[in-house]
């Protein structure tokens, strides 16, 4: 334990095994503009120290609404390392610095990442969300600390699908799942502090300046989509 704690920098003793083995992964790192210049530890990735020094890497937030034009929340696991317990959108990761995901032409990369993950954490399977069904909205560069040793700093690429999708969640990565209207995600964010319920910061940044005008928006997205752009946050 005391060699381990040594090497890392961090005590991991206490978390869950699996959530450790996920900090190797390694992620795509990136520089302002999104263009891939390296890869780094998700476990780098994410220490504020590193992120303090420049680090930069890419990632992919989904939107999962279903036919009734609810969307799909997830609260993470108590076991996750960055925002355990917090409140979020349906599902982030990261693409990974593996052949498959490093692929820019139509973010194919980034949509597999999302594919993958949504069946890790929420075990919707691939057929349910084939990868053109995923529409891809923009790209959002935001730094957010998470908890004094950890944060995100990211170029997140948003997609969202409207699907009706069968979940079977992992416990150590989903606590809870819960389908909202926009007027019930309004009231989560109002009364967030209040309540103590703790909601993600770039789902808070996302739900601020896009989310709403996308969820009326659901049968033209594509109208409202800024492949493009990055927005800077
Ligand atoms: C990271 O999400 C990605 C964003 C957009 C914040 P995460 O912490 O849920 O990643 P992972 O599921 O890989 O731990
Ligand atoms: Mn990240």
């Amino acid at each position: 334990q005391q060699l381990s704690t040594r090497m890392s920098g961090f005590d991991f003793s206490t978390c869950d095994p699996e959530q450790v083995r996920l900090m190797s992964e390694m992620c795509i790192l990136v520089d302002e503009n999104d263009r891939a210049i390296g890869a780094e530890s998700k476990k780098n990735c994410h220490l504020m120290t590193k992120i303090n020094e420049g680090l930069l890497h890419r990632a992919f937030s989904v939107f999962i609404f279903n036919s009734e034009g609810k969307l799909l929340l997830q609260q993470r696991a108590d076991e996750k390392i960055t925002f355990p317990g917090y409140w979020t959108n349906t599902c982030c990761s990261h693409p990974l610095a593996v052949e498959d995901e490093v692929e820019e032409v139509n973010q194919m990369g980034a949509r597999r990442a999302a594919q993958r993950k949504l069946d890790h954490e929420l075990g919707i399977k691939a057929a349910q969300i084939p990868l053109e069904k995923l529409e891809f909205l923009t790209k959002i560069h935001y730094l957010a600390p998470s908890d004094g040793i950890w944060g995100e700093h990211e170029v997140d690429y948003i997609f969202i699908a409207q699907v009706n999708v069968d979940t079977d969640p992992s416990p150590n990565e989903v606590k809870s799942l819960k389908y909202v209207t926009k007027v019930e995600l309004q009231e989560m964010f109002r009364t967030a502090s209040e309540t103590g319920i703790q909601m993600t910061p770039w789902f808070r940044l996302i739900a601020e300046n896009f989310l709403y005008k996308w969820w009326d928006n659901l049968d033209s997205l594509a109208a409202c989509a800024e492949p493009n752009v990055i927005h800077r946050m």
